[in-house]
């Protein structure tokens, strides 16, 4: 790829390419001025020609459109419509040298945007963040490799005094050592039954990379993620923000949120969003037995003390651990009443009962049920079946990924 020679003093040819936006440009145009968007379209001509404030009106008219009803009714016409207003946004900021803005609207491009420009958002990400890496490594000196989670074994009395009561009383989830296909499909996947594996990641390069905080940094630290700021997703004050994951990652480490509210970047596809994260990790084998179709992965990355609240969901999952430790606890699907589900459509799947202080006058059936929970050590992989019910407290730092999959009678109704 051409466009980034140097420039005559004081004048910039830093230029992004955007195939798929050149070849597109006229007829999506044209498909938002039937919309009725003919102001958006005039600022993005305005902005082919060489005006960075029209780019910038006519990506603050596309979010208006995405914010103008639920997100399931916006024209998907609107979601590229704001993606191409944030690719003129970010070709303003290369040309400038201003990478990070660069970055920033390219992100908010693929986080908000529709899927027509998304190659030239992911390619335009691999470019600026390549130009951005030569340049920060001009100025740069040693890294002093910082690790995030520092080896230091947790003790399990002061442990116990945060879980919820009667933690680590119950049954214990079995821990069984790379464990073999066979054995995880005829004792675990076909049992329902949960299994922690342990052995099975020592390959993985996000073993060794991940606790490196210049790393993480080199990597992502100019990109924007959504996190989640607050107890947990079920109380009042619990909010979400958009931020560059350097923010994010110096709020973790200098613990400038209190522990009361974390910042967790939960649940996020971040591994689409970041590609040389992806190349970090593998798919475990085991999400392939029963023929059906990985749905989602997901990166769940916060300090110690995050809490993601009784819950479940409907497809087979590996929690990976890959730096730190959590406890987690699981109840069968069959406890189903006794755990109290919301009745809410969009909650009916989150108990009402707070593990961490149960109201035993409001849900007495909860107190003494059976459990099975665990410490899940860095390096180990948890299967979790459909359906049942999880609560999961980070003990340490921690960084976990997600692997969804579903059974294959349910990919092939879906
Ligand atoms: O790690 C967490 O905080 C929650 C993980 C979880 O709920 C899941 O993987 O479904």
């Amino acid at each position: 790829m051409s466009g980034s020679t140097t420039a005559p003093s004081g004048v910039s040819n830093l230029r992004l390419p955007t195939p798929t936006l050149d070849a597109e440009s006229q007829s999506l145009l044209q498909s938002i001025s039937a919309q009725g968007g003919y102001a958006y379209a005039r600022m993005a001509a305005l902005a082919v020609a060489g005006d960075q404030s029209a780019a910038e009106a006519a990506r603050d008219m596309a979010w208006e459109q995405l914010h103008s009803g639920p997100w399931h009714s916006v024209l998907p016409v609107w979601r590229d419509a704001y993606s191409m207003a944030c690719l003129h946004v970010a070709k303003f900021h290369f040309a400038a040298g201003e990478f990070v803005e660069a970055l920033g609207a390219l992100d908010m491009g693929l986080i908000m945007g529709g899927m027509l420009l998304r190659k030239d958002l992911h390619d335009s990400v691999v470019f600026v963040s390549s130009e951005s890496r030569k340049k920060s490594l001009e100025g740069s000196g040693d890294s002093n490799g910082e690790k995030l989670v520092p080896e230091v074994p947790v003790d399990l009395n002061e442990v116990l005094k945060i879980l919820p009561c009667r933690s680590l009383t119950c049954r214990r989830v079995e821990k069984r050592s790379s464990l073999s296909m066979e054995g995880f499909l005829r004792d675990y996947f076909q049992r329902d039954t949960p299994v922690v594996i342990t052995n099975c990641m020592a390959h993985w390069p996000a073993r060794t990379k991940w606790n490196n905080l210049d790393y993480l940094n080199a990597v992502a630290g100019n990109r924007t993620v959504p996190v989640e700021v607050g107890k947990n997703y079920l109380c009042t004050d619990w909010k979400q923000e958009l931020v560059t994951f350097s923010k994010f990652l110096e709020r973790i480490r200098t613990k400038k949120t209190s522990s009361a509210e974390p910042t967790y970047l939960a649940q996020h596809p971040l591994f689409d969003q970041i590609n040389e994260l992806r190349d970090d990790i593998c798919i475990p084998d085991y999400c392939f037995v029963g023929g059906g179709e990985l749905q989602s992965l997901n990166a769940w990355f916060g300090p110690a003390g995050t809490v993601t609240p009784l819950h479940h969901d409907p497809h087979h999952n590996i929690l990976a651990q890959v730096v730190g430790k959590k406890y987690v606890r699981l109840y069968p699907s069959s406890l189903q009443d006794e755990l109290y589900p919301y009745s809410e459509t969009m909650l009916c799947n989150s108990s009402q009962v707070d593990l961490d202080n149960i109201d035993k006058t409001e849900f007495p059936k909860a107190m003494e049920l059976e459990f099975m929970d665990c410490i899940l050590e860095e390096g180990e992989m948890l299967y979790i079946p459909p359906k049942w019910w999880h609560y999961v407290r980070s003990l340490t730092m921690s960084f976990s990924v997600s692997f969804w999959w579903s059974n294959e009678t349910d990919s092939s109704s879906s």
